[in-house]
């Protein structure tokens, strides 16, 4: 018996039925039997494996199809009624025609399968900023994950009623065939599609789907922000603790940022760093007039390579218990899971990612570079206090930034908000294993939502500028790049931990705290500014990481004009933006 009376989610399932044809139909109602049960069931299939329950209890090691590892960008399609809507930056088809397509391709697509209904809630649920969505899959995993990246619950079902205000998912896995890969939003109709995919971002339809393209889509219609943002809190030794949001690309820092541990000299005097979320920030204006943020998951799904004990002890902690890992190298001795990064000591008795007897002296990669961790936030030992608080965290600075080893300084500040929507929308990044397609190439990703944004990004730039005008308190806007390359090729910065210099220096110019120097990008460090005590770094060198290269600075103009010129077809980009490109390239003489 289905748990609602809820006429519109009956309905649509019925629909999706007919469509796909299950065997059976299972409601998740997010209760731990069930998931244990259905845990026993993918173990007994071979779709997991149960991992040493004494050194990882509740832990499971999952493999994707080996052409199934990552998000695909060029498959991923926003289908509004007008292509103009969708913008240059999106894949578009005509909603019909697309519909059509999906159709051929789900028909009878689960048939001699389970359809799973998920219900869940992105945000505290019954809190007024939570959105729910009902996700139906063929697929445990997904089933699986969800009830670790979200609220999963039947609750969820009581809390929306006979509302139709939800957000509508179906995922069939079907053939898991590459060329016919669709992960489709429909805006206006509340409706995510997803079919021949396996992997976390394609079919975990709450995250990337939901809480980033259909609701950066609502943000815009009901005036708040949904940005690919970690959040963290920082405690003084006061106890007094400021919050900034930060948005960098795929693959580029935020599990790590959201989580760091404080170096040494902070720790004795008192600093502490409270993680939020890693991934996504919900922001809206409060009452105020200064900007709230909410983290809408309730897990990590971090990239597993790099994580250790030393550069995210924290990450690790989180998943030593209760978690899933997909496509990380499988320890045969103890069954236990490593990856690249882990420590030096790889397994010699253990299968690659691929499921293949692997030999770490062959020089192949056991892990795959975007194999990643389910992880429960609560089991994060510095989870915020504030985690579950449905009104969220008040945030002082927000933060941009992106892999590139040359270019963009260790930190500046923007002029003011204008300015600091400019700096993020000529974001550039190389881009990592996160998303299908070559790795280490420069590419524009402004505020790093290129991949992520439902409705023409444009009008996206627009909905930032006019933002500022609601804030009343605005935030500070920073750039940071933790990146920059020697001429040996090595990162010069130390990153992780240490990368807490740098949040200092910009929470203390949040408030007022610090003077800087005025430069053509913007403010920054004086270079004695940034506490280097106990870091093994000299004032020259942090001379070099805060140097303006005006060169290719004037460069980038280029490419930036190249990027912007893409919105000329709909004449959708804000004049204060190239009005703002104009006046740095005059600064930059
Ligand atoms: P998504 O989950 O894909 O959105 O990525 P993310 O932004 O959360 O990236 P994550 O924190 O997982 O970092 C990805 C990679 O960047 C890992 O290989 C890290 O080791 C590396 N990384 C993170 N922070 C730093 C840093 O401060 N310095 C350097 N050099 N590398 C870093
Ligand atoms: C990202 O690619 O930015 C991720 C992982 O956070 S995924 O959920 O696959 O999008
Ligand atoms: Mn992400």
């Amino acid at each position: 018996m289905a748990p609602t009376k809820n006429r519109y989610v009956l309905d649509w399932i019925d629909e999706q039925v007919k469509l796909t044809q299950p065997d059976k139909v299972v409601w998740i109602t997010g209760e731990e039997d069930q998931l244990d049960a259905l845990r026993k069931e993918a173990f007994s299939t071979g779709e997991l494996f149960e991992l040493n329950q004494d050194l990882l209890p509740g832990c499971s090691l999952h493999r994707t199809a080996i052409n199934d590892v990552a998000r695909v960008e060029d498959r991923t399609f926003i289908c509004t009624p007008t292509r103009e809507e969708a913008g240059p930056t999106n894949n578009w088809m005509e909603p019909s025609e697309m519909y059509a397509k999906l159709n051929a391709l789900y028909d009878g697509a689960m048939k001699g399968r389970t359809m799973y209904v998920i219900p869940y809630s992105m945000g505290v649920i019954g809190s007024p900023f939570a959105k729910y969505g009902i996700e139906l899959t063929d697929s445990i995993y997904v089933v699986l994950n969800m009830a670790i990246m979200t609220r999963v619950s039947s609750k969820v079902l009581d809390a929306l009623g006979d509302s139709p205000d939800y957000i509508k998912g179906l995922h069939a896995k079907a053939d898991i065939d590459e060329n016919n890969r669709y992960i489709v939003h429909f805006p206006q109709d509340n409706t995510i599609c997803s079919v021949n995919s396996g992997y976390g971002g394609n079919v975990l339809l709450g995250k990337k789907c939901f809480a980033l393209r259909i609701a950066s889509y609502l943000g815009r219609n009901e005036g708040w922000f949904a940005e690919h943002m970690l959040i963290l809190g920082i405690e003084n030794p006061q106890g007094e603790v400021r919050y900034l949001a930060a948005a960098f690309p795929s693959a580029c820092g935020k599990t790590n940022l959201a989580m760091l541990i404080p170096p040494e000299v902070y720790r004795e005097k008192g600093y502490k760093v409270w993680c939020v979320g890693d991934d996504i920030a919900w922001l809206r204006v409060g009452e105020d007039g200064r900007l709230w943020a909410v983290n809408p998951e309730n897990g990590f799904f971090g990239v597993a390579p790099g994580t250790n004990e030393k550069s995210n002890p924290n990450a690790l902690a989180s998943t030593r218990a209760n978690t899933i890992f997909t496509n990380v190298v499988h320890n045969l001795d103890d069954n236990t899971v490593w990856w690249e990064g882990l420590d030096d000591n790889p397994p010699t008795n253990a299968l690659d990612w691929k499921g293949n007897k692997w030999d770490p002296s062959s020089g192949v990669k056991g892990a795959h570079p975007n194999s990643r961790f389910t992880a429960p936030a609560e089991q994060c030992p510095v989870i915020s206090s504030e985690f579950n608080n449905p009104q969220g965290v008040p945030i002082s600075a927000l933060v941009f930034g992106g892999r590139r080893a040359k270019t963009a300084p260790l930190v500046y500040q923007s002029f003011d908000w204008n300015h600091g929507v400019f700096v993020g929308s000529i974001m550039a990044s190389e881009t990592t294993a996160a998303a299908a397609g070559a790795v280490g190439v420069v590419r524009r990703d402004p505020m790093a939502m290129l991949p992520f944004c439902g409705y023409n990004m444009g009008d996206y730039f627009a909905h930032w500028i006019n933002m500022g005008d609601k804030i009343e308190n605005k935030p500070k806007i920073f750039n940071v790049n933790w990146f920059r390359l020697d001429d040996n090729g090595k990162f010069i910065w130390p990153g992780f931990g240490d990368n807490m210099r740098v949040l200092e220096w910009i929470l203390k110019r949040s408030f007022d705290e610090i003077d800087a120097e005025e430069t053509a990008i913007g403010y920054m460090p004086k270079p004695e500014d940034i506490n280097i005590e106990g870091l093994d770094i000299s004032l020259d060198t942090m001379k070099e990481l805060l140097s303006v290269d005006v060169e290719s600075w004037k460069e980038d103009i280029e490419n930036i004009r190249e990027f912007y010129s893409k919105f000329d077809e709909f004449d959708t980009l804000p004049q204060e933006l190239r009005d703002q490109l104009d006046a740095l390239e005059k600064r930059l003489g």
